[in-house]
């Protein structure tokens, strides 16, 4: 079934991000049906991503306004649209056909993202459909048996790297409720360690202060140290680690590779220089010696004989998680995955701009037998989109941070809401999140 809507308006607006740097938001009103949208922005970007347009008039905003963006929508885009009848897909290859570039630079990912998560929030109110369902809808998703999956939350409880002011070189620690039987308890098992690791900080006069994602950001001796402050808090809390939690890393690699001395550097602690095939081996030693599950970027975006060979080394029994490597791009997902670059796409929906897109990419790394994680930016607004694509999609996993920050806890408690919407057919991705690796 398609869902055509007849798009009347589109309006854009600055609005503010969780950082309080500026962002678009978008109204698309499609008769009587309205939906709106914004935009979220990374930190640890990744090169190839679409182009987030920024004014770079450093009288406003240092440089990050986005009034440029905005007339784009309001001006060349709202005129294309205005009047036409179109699906999600026309839509978004009419956004992208007016751009015109490769990495949506002319009118910007961040006006094209914005336009295309409103027109879907749009046609799913003609449908009379919550969003979720349309997601199912767009992807070819619709359970046979009504039964949604909720996916399950990787919680960033500890931030550090370019999220966060502390010596901590990785980028996130993050615990994963995978044994607790439902969303609503897993995740209600991921806050109390949040709580939890709170009260082990406070102990030992650390710093309880929270990062981009809202997890703590303490100064710690190590990064190895902040691994085993998050095992503590989980036992503190009460949970099994390896049984009804995992940990999952996002080390963001990019950020401290240093091409000019062809390392990673591991500045902000003080760890020194490591080459890939030290990371390799101290992701083999840590995923042995604790129940670490998943590993994000633990390579930088241009190391690709490097992903390879992690892949090779521990991606039968690790989840490895390309993001700056693969951008949500369809095409750059598809050489990833011939060369066995990973096991899994993170999925950003700016990363590569449209709805459509981003849904390529999740069934391109479907079909290789690849993991999908949802997941937001580290700016981010009271959007919940991803919540309702993860549950869409079956994705099975999402990241979207800590348990403070509303931006963070929008999505948390929008996917509350599809649980107890769905009632009985509401089922929990738990373990089966990672049977492609057969290991918890
Ligand atoms: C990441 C993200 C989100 P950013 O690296 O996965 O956690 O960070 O949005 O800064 O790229
Ligand atoms: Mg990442």
């Amino acid at each position: 079934m398609k869902e055509i809507m007849h798009v009347t308006s589109v309006r854009g607006r600055e609005i503010l991000d969780s950082r309080g740097n500026p962002t678009i938001e978008v109204d698309l009103q499609a008769g009587t049906a309205f939906g709106r949208a914004s935009v979220p922005s990374g930190a640890s970007t990744g090169e190839r991503e679409a182009l987030d347009l920024r004014d770079g008039d450093t009288s406003r905003y240092l440089g990050k306004g986005v009034r440029r963006a905005v007339d784009h929508v309001n001006g060349e885009i709202a005129d294309a649209l205005r009047g036409r009848e179109l699906d999600q897909r026309a839509l978004d290859t009419l956004l992208v056909g007016l751009d015109g570039t490769s990495t949506k630079s002319r009118l910007g990912a961040n006006a094209l993202l914005g336009v295309s998560m409103a027109a879907a929030r749009a046609s799913a109110a003609a449908a009379g459909l919550p969003l979720y369902r349309q997601f199912a809808l767009l992807s070819g998703r619709v359970p046979h048996d009504g039964t949604f999956t909720l996916p399950v939350p990787m919680m960033n409880i500890l931030n550090g790297g370019a999220h966060a002011d502390s010596n901590v070189d990785f980028q996130e620690f993050m615990v994963m409720p995978v044994g607790l039987p439902s969303f609503s308890e897993g995740l209600r098992a991921g806050i109390e360690t949040f709580h939890a690791l709170r009260g082990l900080l406070k102990a030992r006069g650390l710093s309880t202060g929270v990062g981009d994602e809202g997890g703590f950001a303490p100064s710690l001796a190590s990064n190895r140290e902040a691994v085993e402050l998050v095992l503590e808090a989980i036992h503190r809390a009460g949970y099994t680690p390896g049984r009804d939690m995992v940990i999952a890393l996002d080390v963001a690699a990019s950020e401290f590779w240093d091409p000019a001395v062809g390392a990673y550097v591991l500045a902000k602690s003080g760890e020194g220089r490591r080459s890939s095939d030290e990371m390799i081996a101290l992701y083999d030693d840590w995923t042995r010696q604790y129940p670490i599950a998943s590993v994000e970027d633990g390579l930088a975006e241009g190391d690709w004989p490097g992903w390879s060979r992690l892949t090779a080394a521990i991606g039968d029994r690790v989840q490895l998680v390309g993001d700056d490597v693969f951008v949500t791009n369809p095409a750059i997902l598809r050489r990833g995955i011939d060369e066995r670059v990973g096991n899994a796409l993170l999925v950003k929906l700016n990363q590569i701009g449209t709805v459509s897109e981003t849904l390529d990419a999740m069934a391109i790394a479907r079909r290789a037998g690849y993991a999908c994680v949802m997941s937001h930016r580290s700016g981010e607004t009271e959007d919940s989109t991803i919540a309702d694509l993860a549950v869409g999609t079956g994705a099975g996993q999402i990241k979207t941070g800590s348990a403070s920050r509303s931006d963070r806890t929008a999505k948390y408690n929008q996917l509350l809401r599809i649980e107890e919407a769905l009632g009985a057919a509401a089922s929990y991705a738990g373990r089966s999140a990672l049977a492609h690796l057969g290991m918890v």
